[in-house]
């Protein structure tokens, strides 16, 4: 169980790692026509179902294949921060080039190796639900620069062809994979090139102590989850000295309880 020597290796190196086929068939096809709703008819849906992590994506949230490279790359005790969904058409983009270097010092995205473990921040896992080649458009990577101690030099900034990086590369994997990579390795969603759309969910993870991304889910999408789900968007603490002894912010806790998942003090 847990990560293999090679993938720790490889994603320690490179800052990204691709799990593949992750998924089976009527797991992808469940999930991707409730992405291809989303997009275009969400009213067909019920409020529950109108955004990702819901329905047939909330088997995202926890797969355990996924949840055990986070535990080793995070931590144990994680939550999840934000997610969305893509139906990315051809000569469609997410965008630039961005992260990496400096941000290492950042608590939020920093990346450290200590006593032999990866301590990394935030970890965004995109979940591929088409076949993604290489040179299709898929996530692109400045490998190493989440390591980098120095800013983002300009000549390694550019997605033009002809003008790209020799350190930046994607992959290629089949429907279903799971591509993990720490937000502080520099980044970019490139013009994707494919006739078929790249269908994909977004998930970013982060240590249960550190919170980003302000909650954008649709209260009745995260009121439709299961409690065991709903427990990855607990409210970012880790002690409760007001008891003796203090209460930690578990998961079971969470489950056990009727605590709402959403921190009320700070809606607005
Ligand atoms: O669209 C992509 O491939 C990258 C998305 C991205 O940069 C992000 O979610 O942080
Ligand atoms: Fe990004």
């Amino acid at each position: 169980m847990g990560m293999t020597d090679e993938e720790r290796f490889r994603f320690d190196l490179s800052g990204f790692l691709v799990r593949p086929a992750m998924l089976d068939a009527g797991q992808i096809a469940a999930i991707r026509d409730q992405i291809h709703t989303i997009k275009h008819d969400p009213q067909s849906l019920p409020p529950e179902h109108r955004a990702v992590p819901s329905g047939p994506s909330s088997i995202l949230i926890d797969h355990p294949a996924v949840i055990e490279v986070l535990h080793e790359i995070i931590g144990p005790d994680i939550r999840l921060e934000g997610s969305y969904c893509v139906w990315r058409k051809q000569g469609e983009a997410h965008g630039a080039l961005h992260g990496g270097g400096p941000q290492q010092a950042d608590p939020i995205f920093g990346y450290r190796v200590l006593n032999g473990r990866i301590h990394a921040g935030m970890v965004r896992v995109v979940f591929e639900l088409t076949e993604v080649g290489e040179e299709d458009g898929g996530t692109h990577f400045v490998v190493g620069s989440h390591k980098a101690n120095f800013p983002m030099h300009p000549d390694h900034l550019s997605l033009e062809e002809g003008k790209r990086s020799p350190f930046l590369l994607s992959y290629a994997c089949p429907a279903g994979s799971a591509v993990f990579f720490t937000e502080n390795v520099c980044h970019a969603g490139p013009i994707w090139k494919k006739t078929e759309p790249r269908v994909a969910v977004l998930n970013a993870y982060a240590h249960l102590a550190t919170h980003w991304h302000r909650l954008s889910l649709p209260p009745a999408v995260l009121a439709g989850l299961p409690r065991e789900k709903q427990a990855y968007f607990r409210t970012p603490w880790v002690a409760d000295f007001r008891t003796s002894p203090a209460t930690t912010n578990t998961i079971e806790r969470f489950v056990g309880n009727n605590e709402s998942p959403i921190d009320t003090n700070h809606q607005p």
